[in-house]
């Protein structure tokens, strides 16, 4: 790990130019109103990458004027549903083109490792919106045999314009996710992306443009929460918001929306995901997949398996080598090959996560490895295990966003399922076991979005996505998101002649 360390110390220069740094509004980048400016700073040292346009509450006005009037005069909800498929087909190749450049950007901005932002990430933005194109021209109503003399059919029509506000953790992702189902749907969209991370979402709706977006369409405003989102959340002209993020602004926006304007809000939050081997686990194996689960992109994961619950025969066997991966994570610069952890977003999060990490000492957890920061620069943290972990110690109820495992040690199969599901989360659950009768009982009781079964973090296109409980409202991604954006009209025609 020495050599990681200097690594650390030492960072590479990324090989890509920030070349957009403005909002984007009505297809051009412009400054915001104010002329203000933020910084977004490069995790690995944070230093700053470039300074970004910070709009704010008069910015996102002009992007939903734009964006009103792209939905009510168009042409996107009125072209024909193949030229919406192909400019999500376009965009897609272009992708592919700019993949490296992408995830350059990603890694820079983020801090996860690069080979993860060039060989995942970008790779299944392009993979989101071929599946998103395909539902462009398959999107439409129904006949309905009413009784009485009547033609009953239902439109279903894009509901307007989409506010969208996205968190960090996956910059580009997070963007698929929201713009896909949006656009195929015929809707127009004004995004707030998350301030750490502005930077890849540029570039993608510039790519977006190149592909055949006409202007107005989507419109990108940088900026912070109580600013440019809470702007969104509350305009009068928004027809419709898609968050993710914490619970706590998920609360905040709801309520703006329930305040203005009565707009449907679906909500992707927060999570503390358990992660239940079973007693015939194959120690190897779930040790492997337990730590995927939970070290993933820094642990930033709103479904990282937080909650490792070890059955008692095979606790002590799992738990010092759930030690052992740990110490053998490779944490550096995640511009290095071979990197399996970079630096966690932000001071805010490393601060907070060091917090939780003390809170985790102080309440008799066992740190079995890490707990400290990683190097001396930006805001890198060692993989960090915790043994004899309790159920009412705040490392196993609140969200810690970072890379802290926590092991549990369970009984009985009735006693995991009471205490996996005793959580305000609800967002996904992993199950490690062959034997199929306890899948079925564990995949049928616990009150989550997500069961992973013997795999876990496995997101395409198709899978639907949302939490139970506080975890949120709504499914992204598969067929359950495109109802997001649409709306159903029915539409009633009484027979002249009813006989036929
Ligand atoms: O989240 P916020 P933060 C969790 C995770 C993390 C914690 C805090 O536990 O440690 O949240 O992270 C915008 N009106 N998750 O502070 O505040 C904000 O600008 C409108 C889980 O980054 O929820 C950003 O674009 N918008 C999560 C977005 O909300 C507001 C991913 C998310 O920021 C706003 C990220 C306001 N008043 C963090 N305040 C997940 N579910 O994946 C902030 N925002």
């Amino acid at each position: 790990s020495t050599a990681a360390a200097a690594a650390v110390e030492d960072p590479i220069n990324p090989s890509v130019k920030v070349n957009y740094t403005q909002l984007l509004i009505g297809g051009q980048f412009v400054d915001a109103v104010s002329g203000k400016t933020f910084q977004t700073l490069d995790p690995r040292t944070g230093e700053v990458i470039a300074n970004i346009a910070e709009g704010d509450a008069e910015d996102v006005n002009r992007a939903v004027a734009v964006a009103r009037k792209a939905f009510d005069e168009g042409p996107w909800p009125r072209m024909t549903a193949y030229e919406r498929q192909r400019v999500l087909l376009r965009f897609a190749d272009l992708i592919e083109k700019h993949n490296d450049e992408l995830a350059a950007l990603e890694t820079w901005d983020n801090g996860k490792p690069y080979e993860q932002a060039a060989k995942i990430e970008v790779p299944m933005l392009a993979r989101l919106m071929r599946y998103y194109a395909g539902w462009a021209d398959k999107i439409h109503g129904l006949t309905v045999p009413a009784d009485g003399p009547y033609h009953v059919q239902t439109l279903h029509e894009p509901i307007g314009v989409a506010g969208q506000i996205i968190p960090w953790n996956f910059p580009l992702l997070m963007f698929g996710w929201k713009v896909g189902p949006a656009l195929a749907c015929g809707n127009t969209v004004v995004m707030k992306t998350a301030e750490q991370t502005p930077l890849s979402a540029l570039l993608a709706s510039k790519l977006l443009h190149e592909a055949g977006l006409p202007s107005g369409v989507l419109n990108v405003v940088s900026g912070f929460g109580p600013t440019a989102g809470a702007a969104i959340a509350s305009h009068m002209d928004v027809d419709k918001l898609a968050f993710t993020g914490s619970t706590a602004t998920g609360k905040v926006v709801l309520q703006l929306a329930a305040k203005s304007n009565l707009k449907p809000v679906t909500l992707e939050l927060g999570g503390k995901s358990p992660f239940i081997v079973c007693e015939d686990a194959d120690v190897d194996k779930a040790v492997e997949l337990a730590h995927f689960a939970l070290f993933f992109n820094q642990g930033q994961c709103c479904c990282a398996g937080s909650r490792t619950f070890v059955h008692e025969r095979v606790y002590d066997e799992f738990v010092e080598k759930a030690k052992a991966r740990a110490l053998n994570r490779s944490v550096g610069d995640p511009f290095r090959g071979g990197i399996e952890q970079g630096p966690q977003i932000d001071t805010d999060q490393f601060d907070k996560i060091l917090k939780y990490i003390n809170s985790g000492i102080e309440s008799g957890a066992t740190l079995e490895t890490g707990g400290e920061r990683f190097g001396n620069k930006g805001y890198y943290i060692k993989p960090t295990v915790f043994s004899n972990v309790k159920d009412d110690m705040l490392i196993a109820k609140d969200e810690i966003f970072g890379p802290v495992q926590t092991i549990l040690k369970y009984k009985d199969l009735d006693e995991v399922i009471r205490r996996a599901n005793s959580t305000q989360y609800g967002l996904a659950a992993g199950v490690f076991t062959h034997n199929i009768d306890t899948a079925n009982t564990l995949t049928r009781a616990l009150r989550v979005g997500t069961v992973w079964v013997n795999c876990f973090d496995t997101f395409d296109a198709a899978i639907p996505f949302g939490g139970y409980k506080m975890s949120g409202h709504g499914r992204e991604k598969g067929i359950y998101s495109l109802s997001n954006y649409l709306q159903v009209k029915a539409v009633v025609t009484a027979l002249k002649n009813p006989a036929w």
